[in-house]
């Protein structure tokens, strides 16, 4: 079929919702994208290995934790209505017109290059099913080159068809946050790296079915390349946050007094220092940029960056140790500490790369004895007064909104050393002075 036939035929299917739609990973990217191309009228197919996700939707319930408004009921309505069904095995796949990937591209801890394995995994089943005529998006975030290195070779080999003679191949990769699911899928610009300009005018023609910001189209390499880069910007300017409050802490500044009046001036935007970096995105983003550099001894900024960020927890538990010494406690360890906060992210449940996790090692592996609170993390609910009775010194790891709120006085009072470890600025130095508690805090000088 040549490039323009096929290109008219998807449109035209597209415009009328005749075309099949496939959803491959139903986690917190596909889940969503499932349940709003069912509402635009699709009739959708979602695929999971996972059985249990699969029951789940089957049963109209959304698989994804934590608040996602809307979604729950959307997921209900779209599976009630059947224009929503989910397999965990692919054999209905071939009656797809447009494909989607988002299953997870994690990086190895140690060698921090793409574990492709559930892409690799997907791709196969996807290659064994395809029908020429098909149009295939990526949504997983990808190693710049992935594209024409892994994707294409790996769909043409075990489908026998050949790209743009038989399918468009497209890179469109996710924008999402937790919290804002549905919302961020419908109104955030899109970058549309395309294999050509048919690819590109039907995946346009796709996504403009939902999404109502801008769908920029360009080529796939760049499409790659945005996506990890806009993220590890992100990293970077939270580790110059990071360094400067490192540098506060020194000369005995108050690196908050010092952003809030950078951040004065209309063209600056100073992000905020703390105690890590965690989540789904930004640490692994740094490496799938720099996967596939020849000579990565070029990329010192990022490489500095993420020496920075990963440092942030060690940073705070010895902003412990010096705040224990000056509250007078003789042999440090062994005393006990509560950390409050455990997800990645205020307000989220969400505990991928928590920085808490490195920071709670690193005490433990020092001595202490820890306890941990959090009131969106299932094993670490509960009564915070309870947590915090008995330590020694409290660590604040997570900016929840609950955390603001706390009788700091009686957490104070309770306290055994009254150290408290500020990595979020939530107490505030001023607050601190007025409990008269040794207070020791990411970016703040004594
Ligand atoms: N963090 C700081 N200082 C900051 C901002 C964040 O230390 O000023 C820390 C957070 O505590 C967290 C980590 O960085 O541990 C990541 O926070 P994040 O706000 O970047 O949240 P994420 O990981 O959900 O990032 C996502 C990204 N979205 C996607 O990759 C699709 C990112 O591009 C978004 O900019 C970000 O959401 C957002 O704006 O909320």
């Amino acid at each position: 079929m040549t490039n323009d036939l096929m290109g008219v035929i998807l449109k035209k299917r597209i415009k009328d919702h005749t075309a099949k739609v496939a959803v491959v990973g139903l986690g917190y990217v596909g889940t969503p994208v499932a349940a709003l191309w069912a509402e635009a009228g699709f009739q959708v197919s979602g695929y999971d290995i996972q059985q249990p996700k699969v029951d789940l939707i089957n049963k109209g319930v959304s698989p994804i934790e934590g608040k996602e408004p809307g979604l729950a009921e959307l997921v209900k309505k779209v599976v009630e209505k059947g224009t929503l069904k989910a397999y965990s095995s692919f054999e209905t796949l071939g009656e797809a017109d447009v494909v989607l990937v988002m299953v997870e591209t994690p990086v190895d801890d140690k060698t921090k290059l793409p574990r492709y394995r559930a892409l690799t995994a997907a791709l196969k089943s996807i290659g064994e099913h395809l029908k020429s005529g098909t149009l295939i998006i990526i949504e997983s975030t990808i190693a710049p080159k992935t594209m024409d290195t892994v994707v294409k070779p790996l769909l043409e080999k075990t489908s026998g068809l050949k790209l743009h003679k038989d399918f468009f191949l497209v890179h469109c990769p996710e924008r999402l946050m937790p919290g804002r699911l549905l919302e961020i899928i419908r109104t955030y610009d899109r970058v549309v790296g395309a294999s050509s300009k048919e690819a590109g005018e039907v995946a346009v023609a796709f996504y403009s079915q939902v999404v109502k910001g801008q769908l920029d189209t360009t080529d796939l390499l760049s499409a790659e390349v945005v996506k990890t880069s806009e993220n590890t910007l992100r990293a970077i300017e939270i580790a110059a946050a990071n360094e400067f409050a490192i540098i506060c802490e020194d000369l005995g500044a108050d690196v908050w007094e010092v952003r809030k009046l950078i951040n004065k001036r209309p063209d600056r935007n100073m992000l905020k220092p703390g105690a890590g970096v965690g989540g789904h995105c930004l640490p692994k983003d740094f490496s799938l940029l720099t996967a596939n550099v020849h000579n990565r001894s070029l990329t010192k900024v990022i490489a500095a960056a993420q020496e920075v960020n990963d440092r942030m927890p060690i940073h705070t538990a010895q902003l412990l140790v010096d705040g224990l010494r000056t509250a007078g406690a003789k042999d440090v360890n062994g005393y006990k500490i509560a950390v409050l906060g455990y997800s990645y992210l205020e307000n989220s449940d969400d505990t991928r790369n928590s920085p808490s996790a490195v920071l709670v090692d690193v005490l433990e592996s020092w001595g202490f004895e820890v306890v941990i609170h959090d009131p969106y993390v299932a094993e670490y609910k509960g009564d915070v007064y309870q947590t915090v009775k008995g330590a020694d010194a409290v660590v604040i790891m997570v900016a929840h909104d609950e955390y603001f709120d706390l009788d700091w006085s009686a957490i104070a009072f309770i306290l055994n050393e009254k150290v408290i470890v500020d990595g979020r600025n939530v107490l505030g130095k001023e607050n601190a002075k007025k409990l008269g508690v040794t207070y020791r805090a990411i970016g703040v000088g004594v």
